[in-house]
Formats: C-alpha cells, structure tokens, sequence
C-alpha cells in the first residue's frame, strides 16, 4: 500500500511553514509516483535507478538548502529534513545519492570552492546533469580518517600529483567528479577530480546486502596530475574540512533514517490490522499493540529530536556532538522499528513485496557510515566528560 501521510502523533505538521508543507508534499509524490514502484526491482537487481536523477534535479532536491544564486532551492533546514525524510521512506539509497550530491559535494564546494569553481560545478549538479562523491574513507582508514594514506604533491607550478586508494564510495562509478580528500605537506586538502582524468579509475564495488539500489565503489588514483586552479578547493586545509561536510550529511541522516522507520510503521500498522490469526486481527494481540506503540513512540521522539536540530542549525546555533546524537538515536531506533515490523509481519516480512526487509537491511549501512553508532557515542561521550576516547 502507498499511504498518504507521514505518521505525526505529535502534530508536528501544523507548526510548518507552507514553504515546508510544500516541499515534504512534492517529495512524497516524486517518491510514491516515481520511486515506490520500481525501487524493490532495482535493489533486487542491484541497480541504482538513474532515471530519477533528473527528475530529482528538476524538483530542486539536488543541493536543496543552498542559495538560488546556484540554481538551487535555498531551503531551510527544516524542509531539507522533511526531504530527506520523504526521500528515504522511498529508499535509502535514494536519500544516499541526494545527501551525497547536495551535503558532499555541493555543499563543500559552495563553502570551500573558488567562485569559477562554483560557477562550473553547483548549476550541473543542481539539475543533475552532473554527478558527484566524496573521498574520504580508505580500506585501512574507516573510523580514523586522519589516518589516511592518500597523499598530493606538489608537481611543478600549479600542479598537483595524486596517488591513493578510496573504498565504500557512494556514486563512485556514475560520478562525474569525485571530491577526493588527500594528505599534503601542509595538511588534508580537498581536489575535484573528474572523470576521465588519467590515472583515475572508480570499479562498482559487488556483493552488498544492504544498499543495494545505491551505487558503493573504490576510487583508485595513480599519478593523476592535476591543475590546482580547477582542482584544489582553496578555502580549507586540514581534517576539518572533510569533517564539516559531515555535519551536513549527518543531519540529514537524522531525518532520512526516521522516513525508512515510518514506511515500516506504516506497513507494519496495516498489516495488523488486516492479518487475521486465531479469528481476530494481529493487532487486537496485547503483544503486537506493545510493539506497535513502541514504534509510533520511538518514531515520533526522533522526529522531534530532528525538529529541535532543525531549529538550532538555522539559527546557527548546533553543535557537531547534538548532530551525533540525532544520527546516533535516529538510526538505531530506525533500524529496532524496521526489525521489529519484520517480526510483526513474520514470514511476509522477508519478501520484497513489502518493504520492510529492504529498509532493515540499508539501514545496516545507515548505521554505520557516516561515523559509526559508536564513534558517535564517543562524541557525545567527549563533549559531556571532556575527555576523548578514541584512541
Ligand atoms: P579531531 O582531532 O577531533 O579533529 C580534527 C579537526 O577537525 C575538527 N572537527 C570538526 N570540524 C567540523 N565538524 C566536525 N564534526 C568536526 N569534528 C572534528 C576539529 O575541531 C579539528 O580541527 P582543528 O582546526 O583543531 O584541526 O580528529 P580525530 O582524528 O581525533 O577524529 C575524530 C573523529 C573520530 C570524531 C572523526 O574522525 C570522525 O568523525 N570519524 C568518523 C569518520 C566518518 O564519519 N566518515 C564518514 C565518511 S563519508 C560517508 O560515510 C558517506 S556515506 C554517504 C551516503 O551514502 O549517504
Ligand atoms: P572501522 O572504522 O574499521 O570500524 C570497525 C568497528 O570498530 C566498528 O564497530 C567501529 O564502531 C569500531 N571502532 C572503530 N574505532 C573505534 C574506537 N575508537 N572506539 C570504539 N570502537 C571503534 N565513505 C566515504 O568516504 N564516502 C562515501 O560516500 C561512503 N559511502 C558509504 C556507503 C556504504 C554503503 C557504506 C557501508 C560505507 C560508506 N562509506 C563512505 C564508508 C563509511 O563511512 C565507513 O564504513 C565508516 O566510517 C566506518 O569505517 P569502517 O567500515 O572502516 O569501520
């Protein structure tokens, strides 16, 4: 079943601007009408659906909260949350390849790129005719980026040499420029490679169970020369740079995973109610009710976790750690909602039919990219106690 309104036992909805009604409205018929039915085909097949790449560039889900100067939509936090929302009740993957695109690639280009470099890329980016990734995880660097091996030099006037290897790359193979984060001698700078550029391969990575309707692939650089003009993005040096542009995409997780729990509440809900066993509908069982309200109740406080953290970012005001906590909570209480609407549905629960396995599964991934549900523990647990425990 395709239902109609997002699951709100707090009427958070009647405190949106129209502005936000409309944008969760549109993306929650772009996903009904044009991601719902075909995304179980393509997660099966393990193909990610391109076709919607366009379409999602021309609703202005692409970069959505950055100015319009760029061709994008400058929407506030709030309904680039409710989009992320929408978008991942369709498919993580979905939501993956627009986080990417917009949190990423765009957004580090707006804040750190030369003007002619955003001139050249935010526009096509925008309207999806062109695509991006970023670099930054390493086979041997997951959690502890500022490990990583990729390194640029210097080569002469206004060049650079790169030679590194990238793994776990949303968009990878499809992308049309890769943001490839590298240690240099005066700290981790950001390079826009693109595609095609000698020395510089991006092979789909195979076998996933989880985002399966999600393009994963290495980034293999050897001795790809580069000009600095073009490439290098000038307005930041050091580890801080890739961990900003984690700040976007973190926060749009927080909302993303909780639009993957509500299409599993839903359908769990439904089910209930029409699954007849010992002569009565599931849902009149005192256990199905208890996990059911468990669901709508977890649900509904990581909405309003979410909603907070919208407050505070568009006033400026949020802190890497209050992100962690929206990523960190959002997505395990996702992930025991989808588990726990498998159960409701048992046997069912397992085909693709019905979309509560698909969502358990990506949000696997979910769960662990990004920083890890740990690694976002031990950020949280920095910033209360003072002390780090990374290491
Ligand atoms: P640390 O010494 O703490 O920090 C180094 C510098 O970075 C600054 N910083 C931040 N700045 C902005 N935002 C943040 N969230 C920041 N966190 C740290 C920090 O102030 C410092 O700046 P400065 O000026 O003093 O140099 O760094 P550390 O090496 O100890 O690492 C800390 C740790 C573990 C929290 C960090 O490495 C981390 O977050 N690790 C997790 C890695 C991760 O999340 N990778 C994600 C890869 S991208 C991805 O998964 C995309 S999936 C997309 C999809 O498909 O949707
Ligand atoms: P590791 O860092 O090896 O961690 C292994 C385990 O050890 C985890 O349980 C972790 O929590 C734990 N651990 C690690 N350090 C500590 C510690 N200090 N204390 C306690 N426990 C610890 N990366 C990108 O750069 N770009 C992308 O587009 C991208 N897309 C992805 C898409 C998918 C589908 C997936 C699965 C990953 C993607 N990633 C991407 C990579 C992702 O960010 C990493 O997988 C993630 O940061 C964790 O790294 P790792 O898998 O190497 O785990």
């Amino acid at each position: 079943p395709v239902f109609t309104e997002l699951t709100d036992y707090m009427n958070f909805q009647d405190y949106l601007s129209e502005e936000e009604k409309l944008v969760r409205q549109t993306a929650r018929q772009f996903v009904n009408e044009q991601v719902l039915p075909i995304i179980e085909k393509h997660a099966q097949e393990m193909s990610f659906p391109r076709q919607l790449i366009k379409p999602m560039g021309e609703l202005g889900f692409l970069g959505a909260s950055l100015p319009e100067k760029y061709g994008c939509a400058g929407l506030d936090a709030l309904a680039y949350g409710l989009l992320m929302y929408e978008l991942e009740r369709g498919d993580s993957g979905i939501r993956s390849f627009a986080s990417v695109q917009g949190a990423l690639v765009m957004w580090p280009i707006y804040s750190y790129g030369s003007e002619a470099q955003k001139e050249h890329w935010l526009p096509r980016l925008a309207r999806g005719e062109a695509i991006g990734c970023f670099g930054l995880t390493e086979p041997d660097f997951g959690s502890n980026p500022g490990g990583m091996r990729t390194r640029a030099v210097r080569e002469g006037q206004g060049k650079w040499r790169l030679n590194g290897t990238k793994m776990w790359i949303t968009n990878g193979s499809i992308a049309d420029v890769a943001l490839v984060w590298a240690k240099t001698d005066e700290g981790v700078r950001g390079f826009l490679v693109e595609k095609g550029t000698p020395g510089f391969s991006a092979p789909e990575m195979k076998g996933k169970w989880s985002l399966r309707a999600s393009v994963t692939s290495e980034l293999v650089l050897e001795d790809v020369l580069l000009d600095e003009e073009e490439s290098l993005l000038p307005g930041v040096t050091g580890l801080k740079g890739p961990l900003s542009c984690l700040n976007q995409a973190r926060y749009g997780i927080a909302w993303g995973a909780l639009g993957a729990a509500d299409a599993c509440y839903e359908c769990a809900l439904d089910y209930a109610k029409t699954r007849i066993q010992f002569d009565k509908p599931i849902a009149s069982f005192q256990l199905q009710q208890q996990k059911l309200a468990r669901m709508v109740t977890e649900l509904t406080k990581g909405q309003l976790l979410a909603l907070q953290l919208a407050r505070l970012k568009d006033k400026k005001k949020v802190t890497p750690a209050q992100i962690s906590m929206a990523k960190m909570n959002n997505v395990h209480v996702a992930l025991e909602i989808c588990r726990s609407a498998r159960t409701i549905l048992a046997a069912n629960g397992i085909l693709g039919e019905y979309p509560v396995m698909r969502h358990m599964a990506n949000l696997e991934s979910v769960y662990t990219y990004e920083g890890t549900h740990d690694i976002h523990t031990l950020i949280i647990g920095q910033e209360v106690t003072g002390i780090a425990a990374f290491s």
